[in-house]
């Protein structure tokens, strides 16, 4: 019963993203606090996966620009009624290792990014999310200053991809290449491409971002 209840839940959180209608979206949301539902399961198999379906759509011209900016403002209105119960699972324990994570400059493409951030800080890892649009030099000063163990670069856009090779090629200039572990992801982003611009990983999505990062500290 309560496993209908929750598939009923995720796809009513997918429609509602996917039809852009605002109301049936957060009385989904509101629901998956009511039930008790995991939050970011629910993230993931409604509002991500609703939103990855309305991006084909725009892809296809079956919705345009103004649709997509509606639907990405419903989808954080949904995310601001799930955060306390996110940062509720927060531990407070010591901390596995810092990381600097943040869109690449000229891409405001911030959800997956911030979905990511947010599942590393459940974690257990102290993550300083710089937000979207992060010149190179940015994530670099920022990297020094926290004494970072990982960068974490998202890029949603083919014309911004190749900002993720500038920053390893900046750290290479400036000598402090082994000093940070780099990982890329975002639409484009492959692990054939990670391997070609020199990046320690990639992950497809936010929860193999987790498994990756676990992994790569360990080693
Ligand atoms: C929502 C959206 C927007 C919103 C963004 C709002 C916001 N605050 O983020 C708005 C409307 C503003 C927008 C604008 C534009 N967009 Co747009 N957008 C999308 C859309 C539909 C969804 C992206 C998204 O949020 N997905 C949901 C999240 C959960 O998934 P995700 O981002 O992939 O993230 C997951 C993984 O990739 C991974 N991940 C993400 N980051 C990282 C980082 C690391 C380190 C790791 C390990 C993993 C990881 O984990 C995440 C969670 O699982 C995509 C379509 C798509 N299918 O991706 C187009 C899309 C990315 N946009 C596109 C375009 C063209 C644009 C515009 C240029 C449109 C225009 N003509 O102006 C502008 C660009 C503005 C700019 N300079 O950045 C194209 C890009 C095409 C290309 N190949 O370059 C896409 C693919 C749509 C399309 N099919 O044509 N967009």
């Amino acid at each position: 019963m309560i496993v209908m209840d929750k598939e009923a839940v995720f796809r009513n959180l997918m429609n509602g993203i996917i039809n852009i209608n605002s109301g049936e979206t957060l009385n989904a949301t509101k629901k998956v606090i009511e039930l008790g539902i995991d939050p970011l399961e629910a993230i993931e198999k409604g509002l991500s996966a609703g939103t990855k379906i309305i991006g084909e759509k725009f892809q296809k011209l079956e919705v345009f620009l103004p649709e997509l900016i509606m639907a990405t403002d419903i989808f954080n209105e949904a995310m601001k009624i799930l955060k306390p119960e996110i940062d509720a699972k927060k531990i407070t324990q010591v901390k596995k290792g810092k990381i600097i994570i943040g869109t690449v400059h000229g891409d405001i493409h911030d959800i997956g990014k911030d979905i990511v951030a947010m599942l590393l800080e459940v974690d257990s890892y102290e993550v300083h999310n710089l937000g979207e649009n992060i010149p190179t030099s940015a994530f670099i000063d920022e990297a020094q200053k926290i004494g970072a163990d990982f960068i974490g670069l998202s890029s949603l856009l083919t014309s911004t991809m190749p900002t993720q090779k500038d920053l390893i090629d900046a750290l290479i200039e400036k000598g402090i290449r082994d000093k940070y572990i780099v990982i890329v992801g975002g639409g484009p982003a492959t692990s054939e491409w990670a391997d070609e611009i020199g990046a320690d990983g990639y992950a497809e999505t936010a929860a193999d971002a987790v498994t990756l990062v676990n992994k790569l500290l360990k080693n």
